[in-house]
């Protein structure tokens, strides 16, 4: 199977590029943003809702669907494309983060990583090997090896020693992975330390994979920290492949990552804050549960061209939102992401245009962002 990363344009003045990426279910236009579909569903959009806003590929996670429904059952189903019916690319997170960042730890060694559940208590041991078997029973066009995600703040010495014992395990995630219509990338890790990420990015990079991500941002350092690793980081890794940047995705964050070198993103920001009645507009993030909302009539963006603003008001939403009605939140995560995938969009027709700058400027201007 091709996993081919075509290099379409480069920026002209930052290190922005636009590309496109083959997997067995079909091309992605690079950059991109991944909505994330935790439990083998974007909480409260339909594949074809999905479709209708030009999501050209999803995220699941394999720790919860290894939790519940379980990976066999997905497996007995025909995969995870077609469990959820979703016939377009899909991505599975390696259950490294998770287990570290919702299970209840117990011990980490170099075998793997025992755990109990979040659910409900039971035990669990997750190796590398064991991540590889139920990603390939998932069946996800790209999978992601398992990493350990070094909390922050952390000190030098364990950063490097869990950066270290993540390149063992690529090397294990590698001998394990068999199916060839499946992409497995790599997992660059080393916190918030330069000589780390380089020698993080110097070893995972010695496997010639399809594609390689930045792991260890966004775990709560300050935005300058996170923007300084960024300035150096996707520039470790090889050109002629796709660059992912994980659990990213504030506008932003978006364009800062973009500019910096990111082909790919997630994040659950956008869905989550969705359901708490926080939507995007051109001009800034709004909360429609505020009362100056009640008798608005407008659409949520008045420059959104989606469903949701072509049929429904800023005090329909807001009432909905208040009374707990489920089609209120379907609306706010439904524009949400209308916004963020289109915003994508510009950006790579910006690119592509040779005005990226431009746009950004324009779109931080009026969102509220500084430069
Ligand atoms: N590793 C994996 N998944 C992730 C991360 C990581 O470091 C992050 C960090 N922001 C989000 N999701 N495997
Ligand atoms: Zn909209």
């Amino acid at each position: 199977m091709s996993f081919e990363y075509k290099l379409k344009k480069n920026c002209c003045d930052t290190k922005a590029r636009v590309g496109e990426l083959s997997t067995p279910h079909g091309k992605i236009d690079t950059p991109i943003f991944m909505p994330v579909g935790t439990k083998a569903t974007v909480k409260s959009m339909s594949p074809e809702e999905l479709e209708e806003i030009k999501s050209q590929i999803i995220l699941s996670n394999t720790y919860h669907l290894y939790l519940r429904p379980g990976h066999e059952l997905i497996e007995e189903a025909g995969g995870l494309h077609e469990f959820m019916n979703w016939e377009h690319p899909i991505l599975t997170d390696s259950g490294g983060f998770q287990v570290f960042s919702l299970g209840d730890l117990n011990e980490i060694t170099e075998k793997g990583v025992t755990f109990q559940s979040h659910l409900d208590g039971s035990k669990h041991f997750i190796s590398p090997e064991k991540s590889i078997e139920i990603q390939m029973s998932l069946g996800a066009d790209i999978i992601m090896a398992f990493d350990e995600c070094a909390p922050y703040p952390a000190k030098r010495d364990y950063v490097k020693n869990s950066l270290e014992r993540t390149t063992r395990w690529l090397e294990r995630c590698i001998a394990a992975h068999t199916r060839d219509d499946q992409a497995l990338f790599g997992i660059m890790q080393g916190g918030m330390y330069r000589d780390l990420r380089e020698e993080s990015a110097q070893q995972i990079t010695q496997f010639d994979l399809p594609g390689y991500a930045i792991g260890g941002l966004s775990v709560g350092e300050p935005k300058e920290e996170m923007l300084e690793v960024l300035d150096y980081a996707p520039d470790l890794l090889p050109e002629d492949k796709p660059r992912y940047l994980m659990g990213v995705g504030t506008p932003f964050d978006l364009f800062e990552g973009v500019m910096r070198g990111v082909d790919m993103f997630d994040c659950v920001f956008p869905t989550r804050i969705a359901r708490n009645g926080a939507v995007f507009t051109s001009h800034g993030r709004i909360t429609i549960r505020n009362a100056k909302f009640k008798k608005d009539f407008t659409p949520l963006d008045h420059e959104c061209d989606c469903y949701v603003c072509n049929n429904y008001t800023r005090g329909y939403i807001r009432h909905l939102i208040k009374r707990n009605e489920i089609l209120g939140l379907r609306l706010t995560t439904y524009h949400n992401l209308y916004f963020l995938l289109d915003m994508m969009e510009k950006i790579r027709q910006a690119i592509k245009e040779d005005r990226f700058l431009e746009y950004r400027a324009q779109f931080y201007k009026k969102y509220g962002l500084e430069e």
